[in-house]
């Protein structure tokens, strides 16, 4: 493996906050459905087929790097795999989002959980993560897990979300079994993390998706002290990145959860939000209205600039979307919005 190359990408140098000449840049669910090549692969093999088929995911993961020069990979998998691993039916239903046949709605169900290595049920992603490797050794790449709020939603819950009802409800009423099961989840993502660190990975990326739907006193008592768990538990390893759609009231608290990146979505100004106290030492990643993809390029480019020149001269910034490349988005327009970063060293003042 080549690991000076990598150690010395623009994207590994960010994170250790080094000066570049400009920023690194990937794109939340920069390989899906957006892409024709990709529809054309999920014509003939399911989502999670594919997920399990480590030749085929390693592929998407290549496909999307070099289609749009970007400065990372992200293995392609889902934060939901752990969940297929429980045993309670997860499946995607046609056309729409996931479903669990079995959801966790009662304390003795979070008992029923199974224990199980992540070295083995997901050895899948672990290859996946080994043939990109093989395949791109001089390209970063970020292995990822959800986390336990998140994925805790998706088992109460039974599928996706818009008010998290009945993970409030279990929450707030059934409190001892809600904290036991994420605590079930934070040691399950700790492992399944660092295998991903062990068969490659050089960036680890916590998705915290839904973790904005709380307020500060329920993140403080039933979700940071698990997150915390999970960036304690990983330091002196790969750095991390922690991601949230919607946190701009807990941006705080979640940073201090942990994260050597702070990943931010559209709805905060991320030039203030990085000078506020709180983040002030971490790097961060963001954060362009993934809409703006659809606008015109005029649009588009005089947004993405201004994000460009906010952050213009500071370590420690990876140019991202808020949250991930929508289908239906233009092609041509990712690749743009790619190339104008990169090109990005060349306009205004050098960043060194
Ligand atoms: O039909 C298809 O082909 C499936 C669409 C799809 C894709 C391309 C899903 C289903 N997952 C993925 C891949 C995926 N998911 C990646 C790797 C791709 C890349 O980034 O290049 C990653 C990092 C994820 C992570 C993921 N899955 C998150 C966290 C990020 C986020 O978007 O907030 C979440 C919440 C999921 C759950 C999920 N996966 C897929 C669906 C439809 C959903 C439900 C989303 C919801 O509840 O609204």
């Amino acid at each position: 493996m080549d690991k000076s190359a990598v150690k010395q990408s623009i994207f590994m140098r960010t994170l250790r906050r080094e000066p570049t000449e400009r920023p690194p840049v990937w794109l939340l669910r920069q390989a899906g459905r957006y892409q024709p090549e990709y529809r054309a692969i999920r014509q003939k093999v399911s989502f999670l087929e594919l997920c399990k088929n480590p030749q085929l995911a390693s592929q998407v993961t290549v496909m999307a790097v070099e289609q749009l020069d970007v400065d990372a990979g992200i293995i392609f998998a889902d934060i939901l795999l752990p969940i297929d691993a429980m045993g309670v039916g997860l499946r995607f239903a046609q056309g729409d989002g996931p479903v669990i046949d079995n959801p966790v709605r009662a304390p003795g169900d979070v008992d029923r959980l199974p224990l199980f290595d992540a070295g083995d049920e997901l050895s899948y992603v672990l290859e996946a993560i080994k043939l990109f490797k093989g395949a791109r050794p001089d390209c970063p790449l970020i292995g990822f897990a959800g986390a336990p709020f998140t994925l805790a939603s998706y088992l109460i819950e039974g599928g996706s979300s818009r008010n998290f009802e009945r993970t409030k409800l279990f929450m707030h009423n059934e409190r001892a079994a809600f904290q036991k099961l994420m605590a079930y989840l934070a040691r399950l993502t700790v492992a399944y993390l660092q295998a991903q660190e062990a068969a490659g990975a050089d960036c680890l990326m916590l998705f915290d998706s839904w973790v904005g739907s709380l307020c500060r006193e329920d993140y403080e008592e039933f979700v940071q002290p698990h997150s915390k768990y999970i960036f304690d538990n990983l330091k002196e390893r790969a750095p991390t990145i922690h991601f949230g759609t919607n946190t701009g009231g807990i941006i705080d608290l979640m940073a201090a959860a942990g994260g050597d990146v702070i990943g931010l979505d559209w709805r905060v100004d991320l030039f203030s939000t990085w000078q506020s106290e709180a983040l002030r030492d971490r790097c961060v990643q963001g954060n362009l209205d993934p809409t703006l993809l659809f606008a015109e390029r005029a649009l588009l480019e005089a947004r993405a600039q201004k994000l460009l020149d906010r952050c213009r001269g500071k370590a420690g910034y990876i140019f991202n979307l808020g949250h991930g490349i929508l289908p239906g988005t233009p092609v041509d327009n990712v690749k743009f919005l790619v190339e104008m970063v990169r090109n990005s060293a060349l306009s205004g003042a050098a960043q060194l």
